[in-house]
């Protein structure tokens, strides 16, 4: 374990060697230094996608331009990158629970909720259940003051608990992938490496 990382936003940080590769890879892929939504959008390769995925995807972009200035600059990416590769669950949940809440009042309403769950089918193909159904779930299984509103603390205490939710939620922006992404460039890597940061 290294001993002289920095934190960034409250998470262990990458070491600087690490960032400074990454840095590299960032400059050389955008040197102006900013990535545009379009760019960020072909770097997943998710372009013609319907109505509701491109919401979506619009809105992950924007968890991540923190300081809401339209472009995802290096310090972004990097804590974006952060929040992948070393984030913990309890981080990860948090940033989740900041996409799901698109109205950004403090919680997750049912109809927030439904919203994610319809574009997850959307990206992921048929589940088992209805985005209709496992919203009524969800909220019956931890909703725990049945307000009709999730507060982060019911969202990540229900989630952590929750194994089949967990892979639910974790599906509905799958971090994994886009780590890959990010690694190889724009092919997608369809082998077993998972996480690997040299
Ligand atoms: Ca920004
Ligand atoms: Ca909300
Ligand atoms: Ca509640």
């Amino acid at each position: 374990m290294g001993n002289n990382e920095s934190t960034v936003g409250g998470q262990t940080a990458i070491p600087a060697k690490e960032t400074y590769v990454w840095y590299k890879k960032f400059m050389m892929e955008y040197p102006s230094g900013l990535q545009t939504l379009h760019e960020f959008k072909t770097l997943l390769g998710l372009q013609g996608l319907n109505q509701k995925a491109n919401q979506h995807v619009d809105q992950v972009y924007n968890t991540f331009d923190m300081n809401k200035d339209g472009f995802i600059d290096f310090l972004e990416f990097i804590a974006a990158v952060n929040l992948v590769v070393r984030g913990k669950m309890e981080q990860k949940l948090k940033w989740y629970f900041k996409l799901y809440d698109a109205d950004g009042n403090g919680s997750i309403d049912e109809k927030e909720l439904l919203n994610i769950f319809m574009t997850v089918q959307t990206l992921n193909g048929q589940q088992t259940l209805s985005p209709e159904e496992f919203t009524s779930l969800v909220f019956h299984k931890i909703d725990i003051n049945h307000d009709g509103e999730l507060t982060l603390e019911e969202f990540i205490d229900g989630t952590k608990k929750d194994q089949d939710l967990l892979k639910i939620v974790s599906k509905s922006f799958d971090f994994s992938s886009v780590l890959k992404l990010i690694r190889n460039g724009k092919q997608p890597d369809t082998g077993g490496g998972f996480l690997q940061i040299t």
